[in-house]
């Protein structure tokens, strides 16, 4: 059975569960508790190490970065295809990944650390996140991280990443445009799509889908995404979203012995 290693939060991760869901695979899932550091143990290094998630397991084979994953998944499993007909369209949808990865991803992570992982600090305490940080081999990292986690959030940045970000939906909005939609590559859904959606769902989660107020297409795209049941099986459940605007954090601070791997939110 195919394994996969994950964090519920985690734009990557929901890609690949989307396509696994889409294609109705069977799997089974490892979780990593990232404020651990799990993911820079050495068992968890010796599959992946870059010490990111996700990593697919399909019999003796290990696969690493989730726009690989997701073509891996799509050619072994046929059945259900996530591709269009033309090499031209094809080419569009990997643009499109690839644009994902190479500029919103990046994106993402400016603005969710500055509004989702600062409130670590408050709701975990600094003393419980020194205490797991001594777990992450590399303690230059470790610290770098803790200093980013304490400090206060960097609005101009955050603004200045939302700003990106907007130009960029501007982009996807001509693209629709041009290939007619409703999908990125126009009457088929594609993993172009699957790449963008849980980026806007962390967009929403981020309280700035104002990215979208220029782009009513790619707004109209982004609701034809989440009707999808496959996106809504893969979607992490609120309990295990990290803290963030939507979801304040608690008020008393959660302890080491919260569940493994998540962020409760009481
Ligand atoms: N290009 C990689 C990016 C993977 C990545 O950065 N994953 C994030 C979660 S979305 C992660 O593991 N972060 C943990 C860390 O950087 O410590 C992919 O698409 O798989």
């Amino acid at each position: 059975m195919i394994e996969l290693y994950h964090f519920w939060d985690s734009p990557c991760c929901f890609k690949v569960r989307t396509v696994l869901a889409e294609k109705k695979i069977e799997w089974k899932p490892h979780l990593i508790a990232s404020v651990q550091f799990d993911h820079f143990q050495p068992e968890y290094q010796a599959l992946n190490p870059h010490s990111i998630v996700p990593t697919l397991i399909d019999g003796d084979h290990i696969l690493l970065q989730s726009g690989v994953i997701a073509e891996y998944l799509d050619e072994k499993f046929p059945d259900i295809g996530l591709k269009p007909d033309t090499p031209a369209d094809r080419a569009t949808m990997r643009q499109w990944a690839h644009d994902e990865q190479a500029y919103l991803f990046p994106l993402i992570i400016i603005m969710s650390f500055n509004l989702m992982m600062t409130l670590r600090e408050k709701a975990y305490g600094m003393d419980q996140l020194r205490e797991w940080s001594k777990r992450h081999p590399d303690q230059a990292r470790a610290q770098d991280y803790l200093n980013r986690v304490s400090s206060p959030m960097d609005e101009e940045a955050v603004n200045a990443a939302a700003k990106k970000f907007t130009w960029h939906m501007e982009r996807l909005e001509k693209q629709i445009e041009v290939s007619g939609g409703p999908w990125i590559c126009g009457k088929t859904y594609s993993l172009a799509d699957i790449s963008l959606g849980p980026i806007l769902d962390r967009m929403e989660y981020l309280d700035l889908l104002r990215v979208l107020d220029n782009a009513p297409r790619v707004a109209e795209l982004y609701e034809l995404i989440k009707a999808r049941p496959a996106f809504q099986k893969a979607a992490p459940d609120f309990e295990y979203r990290m803290w963030g605007p939507k979801k304040p954090i608690p008020k008393s601070q959660v302890g080491p012995d919260a569940p493994y791997g998540s962020f409760p939110s009481k």
